[in-house]
């Protein structure tokens, strides 16, 4: 049992917990309200100078800290030289109007309200926001714009996991030349998914967060690069994963490495106990699969992403309740439904006079076409095959899912990103009843999705 209950946590005030990124938008008397501009500046990222996009000429862009319930207003502004729009990746507020609909199209120079409610029932979590604009999508996000979007619910909240100060590391992963100018990559790299030599952790290179000697640390990590994969590992250190994409895990997992594939988030807990020292946060090398028989994916060996040093020692120390959640398995599904993964030969959007394309079910991506009808409320199971030679994160826009073992078993924990591996298969189970109409289910390596690897869902 917690030896903190949650109304006396609540009432001693502990709820603001020191926040170690840079301030936001806050959530005050139910509404989080912001402008946000997108625009092109030079900025400073990794102790480098670039020309590269940015809201707010942040990177990353602000974090927006809403809780549920919020009314959230987002008067954005596109001062790209290029159209583009907003997705809250994660985020179960509807696809359609001035929401999460990413069929929106802001032209340069143009603005826009978002405008939309987070649910009262919506889960804490870390979520994010990043453009959406099918065939732009890889070069804007790859070029900076991407935020941290948090939900806190009081209603879930674990004091423990509260009480303990929060970093959010967002790993992005940048292609600048000498002069700062970023350069696109030719055809061969998109089809690999593009990957940026200089990779940094909040827009800095191997930054350090502090955790006191038998405290906690928690760090929201979310992978924002187009492409680029992380296989994480603390040195010394157990990482206890507390979260992953869209909630708290009903217990805490102890892992010595997680992979944290395009648009995945990870909550975890680092605890303070070892000798005191500064420790790395390690990005260890992972194959990810090459493109046709065409070279070879470049890839790095370890290195150090950011460090961890102890500063201090708590007076008194506290452990993780065992229980944090109760996720419910879905039940049966009604509708079973399989996409299968490809790559050939084609006309994708983009590509002047054919090349090579991305497909599900062996079509490219067609905003005019709907792939997928889904009654409302309906529970549905679907199963992604992917025969290439490529692993591709599947993402799935507006309701969660949760992922099937070995066993066919669903794992009670909300996803909307997963890692289907090359040479794989993998089955998801999802309920849709959250939201009417449109949206978009991809492969999150921005490439991909960009040469079509898309497909609609219709919910009705
Ligand atoms: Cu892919």
């Amino acid at each position: 049992m917690s030896r903190f209950s949650r109304r006396g946590f609540l009432r001693a005030g502990l709820s603001a917990p020191v926040i170690l990124s840079a301030a936001g938008a806050e959530s005050d008397s139910g509404s989080v309200d912001l402008s946000l501009e997108a625009r092109q500046d030079w900025l400073q990222v990794g102790g480098r100078f670039g020309y590269l996009y940015s809201f707010d000429g942040k990177i990353p862009g602000p974090v927006i800290n809403a809780k549920s319930g919020d009314e959230v207003r987002i008067a954005f502004r596109n001062r790209l030289p290029e159209a583009t729009n907003l997705h809250f990746h994660g985020l179960q507020i509807p696809s359609t109007g001035n929401a999460d609909n990413v069929a929106l199209r802001i032209p340069s120079g143009q603005s826009i309200n978002y405008q939309f409610t987070i649910p009262r029932d919506h889960p804490s979590g870390t979520f994010w926001y990043h453009p959406h604009l099918h065939g732009s999508a890889a070069r804007q996000v790859s070029r900076g714009l991407a935020g941290v979007f948090v939900i806190r619910n009081d209603g879930d909240l674990i004091p423990e996991i509260e009480m303990a100060p929060e970093a959010t590391l967002v790993l992005q992963d940048f292609s600048i030349d000498n002069a700062g100018r970023p350069f696109e990559p030719n055809l061969m790299e998109r089809m690999q998914g593009r990957e940026g030599p200089l990779v940094t952790v909040s827009g800095q290179e191997n930054p350090e967060f502090f955790v006191q000697q038998d405290g906690w640390l928690r760090l929201r990590i979310l992978n924002a690069s187009s492409s680029r994969f992380y296989r994480l590992r603390l040195e010394e250190h157990p990482m206890y994963v507390v979260a992953v994409d869209g909630g708290f895990l009903n217990a805490p997992d102890v892992r010595d490495e997680i992979l944290l594939t395009p648009g995945e988030r990870v909550e975890v807990m680092v605890k303070g106990e070892r000798p005191p020292g500064e420790y790395r946060l390690l990005s260890l090398s992972y194959n990810r699969g090459v493109f046709g028989m065409m070279g070879s994916a470049q890839q790095r060996g370890a290195f150090s992403l950011a460090r961890v040093r102890y500063d201090g020692r708590v007076e008194s120390p506290w452990d993780l309740p065992s229980r944090l959640a109760t996720v419910v398995r879905l039940p049966e599904p009604s509708v079973r439904r399989v996409f299968q993964l490809g790559q050939g030969m084609g006309m994708g959007m983009g590509m002047m006079g054919g090349g090579m394309t991305f497909t599900i079910n062996g079509r490219v991506f067609d905003e005019r076409r709907v792939d997928v009808r889904a009654a409302f409320g309906a529970i549905e199971q679907w199963e992604f095959l992917n025969p290439t030679g490529m692993d591709h994160p599947m993402h799935i826009h507006t309701n969660p899912f949760q992922v099937l073992d070995s066993t066919g078993t669903p794992v009670p924990a909300w996803k909307d990103t997963v890692l289907v591996r090359s040479g794989s298969r993998l089955a998801v189970r999802t309920a849709f009843r959250e939201h009417l109409g449109l949206r978009m289910f991809h492969c999150h390596i921005l490439d991909h999705e960009d040469l079509g690897m898309m497909g609609t869902i219709d919910v009705a």
